[in-house]
């Protein structure tokens, strides 16, 4: 067992970090305060292997771990949390079709996904159906040589700017084994998209409902076999909060920085403020708690790596404890900005607010305690 990252997994950091450094943090402000979803950006980072991190090399992936990943998003995050994380909803799509879909579907799907020429949103979440995904009721109907699909999917990141929805849909009896998976491109007769929502941050991304009225689909946009789709959809999301749990330590790791620089120009009573004991205390804790957490997700990721039975439970531990952890330590290094933390030009309250959805998305906290308990106790 090894602690230290390899020799390539220090040179795809640094490349994730520069792209953070150079392309996503100047901007990051104003995406937020414009709304703005920078596509010509995230194909920049399609062009250097961000967009299929672990799908194989034949279709023009990046062929990387789970823990590769965890070190990429990571190093985005500290560029811009929003973007680090559709990268990462993007890549579990990309991802879950590599592994569940047909020659003919990777064939189709993969190659502009991984060069994030065309982007895609998963849908899983509707209006009555949030954490409790078995729920669900948008319904796919076999009608001769397709299906037709019918409901609508709340809370879609990248809906209306994506070309690929990933679609969980009931086709069977209710409970999770009567949901199949559907690959259901935007040009869909029948699919349209509800308002952008205003949002308390991961504003930089547009979220929108994604409706199917009598959306036709052919029997090929079925990824693997009908009653699959919940499953596809658990797995694809094991790796996903792994992803989430590294943007949080991203995030909170650049507002740390910020608030270190911030506290060795800024005197109060004489002094820089990293000469008070008590905040020089405050800063060893944030530094320690992050350490921590990134210590646990490169665990989860490499137990997903290696197929551990147990991959699961860590994904979910891993993600409410990193997930906890980042914003807890964002909202310290806001603290320490004192009343600058409160306004938009450091940057720091918007990395709070990214950070604060992380608690609830890809499955909330309380949700990942649920199957933490489940796996102690049993049901
Ligand atoms: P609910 O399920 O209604 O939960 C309400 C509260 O009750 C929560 O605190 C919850 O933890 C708690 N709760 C529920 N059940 C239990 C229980 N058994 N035990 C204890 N507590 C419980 N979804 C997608 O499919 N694709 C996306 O791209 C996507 N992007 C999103 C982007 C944003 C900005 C947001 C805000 C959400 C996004 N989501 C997406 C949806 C997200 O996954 C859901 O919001 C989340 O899973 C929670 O569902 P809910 O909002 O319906 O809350
Ligand atoms: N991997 C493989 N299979 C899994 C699995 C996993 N991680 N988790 C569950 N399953 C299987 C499970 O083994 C069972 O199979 P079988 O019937 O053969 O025994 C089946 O799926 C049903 O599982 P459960 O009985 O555990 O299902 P339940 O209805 O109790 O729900 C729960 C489980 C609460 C964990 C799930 O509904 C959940 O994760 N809810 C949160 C939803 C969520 O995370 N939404 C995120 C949306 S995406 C998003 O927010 C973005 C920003 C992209």
């Amino acid at each position: 067992m090894s602690f230290e990252l390899t020799e390539d997994q220090v040179a795809i950091r640094d490349m994730a970090l520069s792209f953070a450094r150079d392309e996503l943090a100047p901007n990051a402000v104003e995406w937020d305060q414009k709304k703005h979803f920078p596509v010509e950006t995230l194909r920049a980072a399609g062009e250097l292997g961000m967009g299929g991190i672990y799908v194989a090399e034949d279709h023009g992936g990046s062929a990387l771990s789970r823990l590769d990943a965890a070190v990429i998003f990571e190093a985005l995050s500290q560029g811009c949390p929003t973007i680090a994380s559709y990268i990462s909803i993007h890549n579990m799509v990309a991802g879950m079709v590599d592994r569940f879909g047909t020659d003919e579907q990777k064939a189709h799907w993969l190659p502009k996904l991984c060069r994030m020429e065309w982007l895609a949103s998963y849908c899983l979440t509707e209006a009555n159906a949030g954490s409790d995904a078995a729920a669900l009721r948008t319904r796919a109907v076999r009608d001769g040589d397709g299906y037709v699909l019918n409901g609508a999917k709340q809370f879609i990141s990248g809906a209306g700017s994506s070309e690929l929805y990933l679609v969980m849909a009931r086709t069977g009896e209710d409970g999770p084994g009567g949901i199949s998976a559907f690959l259901v491109p935007r040009d869909t007769p029948g699919l349209s998209f509800g308002a952008n929502e205003h949002k308390m941050g991961w504003n930089a991304q547009p979220t929108r409902a994604v409706i199917m009225e009598d959306a036709r689909v052919p029997a090929s946009a079925l990824l693997g076999q009908e009653g699959m789709g919940f499953k596809f959809a658990m797995k694809g999301l094991d790796g996903g909060r792994i992803n989430i749990a590294a943007c949080s330590i991203g995030g909170a790791q650049a507002a740390l920085d910020k608030a270190l620089t911030y506290m060795s120009e800024r005197k109060a009573f004489g002094q820089t403020l990293d000469r008070f004991q008590a905040l020089q205390f405050r800063i060893a804790d944030m530094a320690t708690e992050l350490e921590a957490a990134r210590t646990f997700v490169h665990r989860a990721a490499s137990a997903l790596d290696a197929g551990a039975k147990d991959a699961t439970r860590l994904c979910a531990m891993a993600k409410r404890f990193a997930t906890d952890t980042g914003f807890e330590v964002a909202n310290d290094a806001l603290q320490l900005f004192g009343g600058y933390g409160y306004l938009a030009d450091y940057g720091v309250e918007k990395i709070v607010r990214d950070l604060r959805v992380h608690q609830i998305l890809e499955g909330t906290n309380e949700v990942m305690r649920l199957i933490v308990s489940r796996s102690e106790i049993g049901r």
